[in-house]
């Protein structure tokens, strides 16, 4: 009999779309149910309070959800989580596990029929499982053997350069460091990162034009800020309790602006669940201002900004702009001019289909004002222009001396709890030469010097059979990544497969010729082994580190640590030839750190300073308008405005995320911001554009995409009206990364372009 191929995509289910009014104000009182509702579901009432009394407490663990940073004196002794904190928290604390028996039930095949969301909420992956070539279901192996596998074929690749090694971003400073180490001394720089598909498009921004490719403000800043301007993202769902940030900027006078094609309720209004005010559902409101341009025309409303900004300026010289700040800190000023001059404001307006009058507002609010923040993500990162994009909003920071005083700044929202951080410890495709002669320095083994592979070129390396070996330490590359059906033909072209993880997901089911699965503990799992407790740690959006000390007995005796997991890879694969000391690092985490200390910058003392409640900051050049270019200054630059063009019929797809999911974790199936249940294969559309298509609310359409003449089509998404820009559609991720062509990235990151994807919808069923 064949075998039957495991699915790589989400099964396409008739429910209908249950709808309610979108809401207004984001968290409150109901956010606090919710949370509760979904930590009850998975966990004791004992277990539940022990985890969410810890979270985010200093001494406590970090919060497995964003990277947003906690408050670095007032924390509230009782709640310092949102939402979205505590539904992160319910899905890795539940006493659900999965042991051999579950495997030996259900065989891969069956199991990849079921949504995501089923797929996911089975439990934790409680041993470590075995898939052989040829096999259908998982098996058991022990510890020893799965290491001894993966050792065996590493050392059987004929060019280390064959494998591949992936991180998302819950993994430690820790456990990321030593991984990058265990890579280097294999012998490749093949680290790709969720962050390449998250803000690389930043970091390569942020390190050209300001010398570093990190924030530049504390999270007082948001306190102390005039205006704050959030593009690009949606802190209701992503980073809620940057709300609470963004309350205490409004209370003390701050304005703040949204830029967002689609109507998001975090941005709208806030009640804080904290507060009496919120209690008594006395809401804040958000933005002041809310622009809606039609997706990936920023570039078109900065320039807009920037040129109108300067028409003020001629009209009361040394008023608008800060002189003392571009002269002294910046370089370029006069060829950003020059270009202005030739930029034609009205093209600019009609292409980003935002009034004179609207940026006029805008203007208004900043033209005397030096304490701004700029906010963004995805909404950003995720498009074809994404750099450039950045360099636009920068140089409106720049024109403005908004960058390094108290209130001013920049302000990525970081994804991942600790994606910062493990790009900070060496998980990087592109390392720096300088912290390669370190490592030789200290251990003595000659690092590769060539740059590995990004997300995008590993999946084309598995692809083209350059790569024949996965270890992917978390996440979840097949779904993550785009074009699913390429992808996953990529993942079966390996030879091996192996994935660290806490909870099942799709990678492990759509798999390499053999496939491993090794069970890990999360961030809330109390780290005992060899005689003593272990903690972590971790580097939010502004560069704070902070320890993170698990507080539950793990739900397996059968799970290791991450660090516990590479380190024990590592002398398998090695043996006695290597020149690093694992079993120090595996039994004593204070020796990782103390190489970190060794290795990266900022980290001196880093045992001692970890150990004071709240953490250090990393140094932040920036931050004190010290511009590490080559140059020494700040950039401004000048950028192509770059226009999408579409055709008729045609609409640009953005794919995001709803409020009930933490990226390819779906933790239900309600979309309460949105007004939408019981269904995520939905496409949000503007009225206009429905009229033009003849489409009706509740119709069912394949959504279709058309790169190089390649046809990709995502089938029977219900079409729901709704605010959002004309030409303008939204959809879930994961469920349409099958639209988006692999080398469909940003230009200068390679960061896939996720959210200006052109599509075109066709009827296939409507029930009027
Ligand atoms: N609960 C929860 N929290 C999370 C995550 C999660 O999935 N769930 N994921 C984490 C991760 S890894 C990340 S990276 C962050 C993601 O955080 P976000 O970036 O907020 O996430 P997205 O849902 O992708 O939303 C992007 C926003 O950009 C807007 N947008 C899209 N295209 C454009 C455009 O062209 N211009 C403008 N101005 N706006 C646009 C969309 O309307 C949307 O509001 O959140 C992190 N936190
Ligand atoms: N179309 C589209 N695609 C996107 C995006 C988008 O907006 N649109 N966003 C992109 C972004 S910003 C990101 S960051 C990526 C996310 O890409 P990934 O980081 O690869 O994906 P996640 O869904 O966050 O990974 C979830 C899995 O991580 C594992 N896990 C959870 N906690 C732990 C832990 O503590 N340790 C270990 N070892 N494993 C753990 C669980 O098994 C879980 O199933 O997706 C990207 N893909
Ligand atoms: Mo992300």
């Amino acid at each position: 009999m064949e075998k039957k191929i495991p699915s790589e995509q989400n099964p396409v289910s008739p429910a209908k779309v249950k709808r309610s009014t979108p809401e207004d104000t984001a968290a409150g009182v109901e956010a606090v149910v919710v949370s509760f509702a979904h930590v009850l579901q998975e966990a004791n009432i004992f277990r539940a309070n022990l985890a969410l009394l810890r979270l985010n407490q200093k001494g406590g663990f970090d919060c497995p959800s964003c990277a947003w940073p906690d408050p670095d004196d007032d924390r509230s002794a009782v709640a310092e989580y949102c939402e979205s904190g505590a539904k992160a928290v319910a899905e890795e604390i539940t006493t659900k596990s999965l042991k051999a028996d579950f495997f030996t039930e259900n065989s891969v095949y069956d199991l990849s029929l079921l949504d995501d969301f089923h797929i996911g909420k089975q439990g934790r992956i409680a041993q470590p499982m075995y898939l052989p070539e040829g096999g259908t279901h998982y098996r058991p192996v022990s510890w020893d053997d799965a290491f001894k596998k993966i050792g065996a074929k590493l050392n059987g690749l004929v060019d280390p350069d064959k494998a591949i090694f992936y991180t998302s971003g819950r993994t430690s400073n820790e456990a990321a460091f030593v991984y990058q180490l265990f890579a280097r001394e294999f012998g490749t720089n093949n680290l790709p990162d969720c962050s390449n598909m998250c803000h690389e498009s930043t970091s390569v921004a942020l390190k050209k034009q300001c010398g570093l490719g990190k924030a530049s403000i504390k999270l007082d800043d948001l306190y102390q800020a005039e205006v704050i301007i959030i593009i690009g993202q949606n802190p209701g769902t992503n980073a809620p309790r940057m709300l609470s940030a963004l309350r205490k900027g409004k209370e003390n006078g701050a304005k703040i602006v949204a830029i967002n094609p689609m109507r998001e309720t975090g941005l709208i209004g806030f009640s804080d669940p904290q507060k009496i005010k919120g209690i008594l559902h006395i809401d804040t409101k958000i933005a002041d201002l809310y622009l809606k341009p039609k997706t990936n025309s920023d570039q078109a409303l900065l320039k807009a900004m920037a040129k109108m900004l300067w028409e003020e300026e001629r009209k009361t010289p040394g008023t608008v702009f800060d002189h003392q700040f571009i002269e002294q800190h910046t370089t370029g000023y006069r060829e950003l001019l020059a270009d202005l001059e030739k930029q034609d404001l009205d093209d600019l307006l009609n292409y980003c289909c935002i009034s004179k009058d609207e940026i006029q507002v805008l203007i208004n609010l900043i033209k005397h004002k030096t304490k701004i923040v700029f906010c963004w993500a995805m909404g950003i990162t995720q498009h074809k222009n994404a750099v450039n994009t950045i360099y636009d909003i920068v140089n409106i920071l720049l024109l403005k001396g908004s960058i390094g005083k108290p209130g001013a700044g920049t302000c990525p929202v970081r994804g991942h709890s600790n994606v910062q951080g493990d790009r900070t410890v060496g998980i990087w495709d592109k390392p720096e030469p300088a912290m390669l002669d370190k490592l030789k320095d200290i251990y003595g083994f000659e690092p590769p010097r060539e740059n590995g592979y990004d997300v995008v070129k590993a999946v084309k390396a598995m692809h083209g059979n350059d790569a024949s070996v996965f270890f992917a330490l978390g996440g979840n590359f097949l779904s993550a990544t785009p074009d699913t059906n390429y992808s996953a033909e990529a993942m079966r072209r390996c030879d091996l497969t192996v994935h660290v993880s806490t909870k099942l997901n799709r990678s492990h089911l759509v798999h390499g010729k053999e496939a491993l699965i090794l069970p890990c503990l999360s961030r809330s799992d109390k780290d005992i082994h060899d005689g003593k407790e272990h903690f972590v740690s971790t580097e939010g959006t502004t560069g704070v580190v902070q320890s993170s000390r698990g507080v539950l007995k793990p739900v397996s005796e059968d799970l290791l640590s991450e660090v516990q997991i590479i380190c024990r890879l590592a002398k398998a694969t090695f043996g006695k030839k290597s020149k690093v000391d694992w079993d120090l690092f595996e039994q004593n985490y204070d020796a990782i750190r103390d190489d970190i200390g060794k290795v990266v910058k900022g980290f001196d003392n880093y045992n001692e300073r970890i150990r004071v409640k709240g953490g250090f900051y990393l140094p932040n050049g920036p931050r004190e308008q010290k511009f590490d270019t080559e140059v020494g200054k700040a950039y401004f630059m000048v950028t192509p405005l770059e226009k999408l063009v579409i055709n008729e019929g045609e609409l640009i797809m953005m794919s995001i995320r709803s409020h009930n999911q933490f990226n390819t974790t779906i933790y239900g199936l309600k979309d309460r911001y949105r007004g939408v249940d019981n269904q995520r294969r939905v496409v949000f559309m503007n009225e206009h554009d429905m009229k033009r298509q003849g489409l009706k609310t509740n119709d069912v359409v394949d959504i279709i995409s058309n790169y190089n003449d390649v046809v990709r089509v995502a089938p029977k998404f219900v079409v729901i009206a709704y605010d959002i820009a004309e030409h303008c559609v939204a959809t879930y991720y994961p469920e349409t990364n099958v639209l988006i062509p692999v080398d469909h990235t940003a230009d200068g990151s390679n960061q896939p372009a996720s959210k200006s994807v052109i599509v075109t919808l066709k009827l296939t069923y409507n029930d009027h």
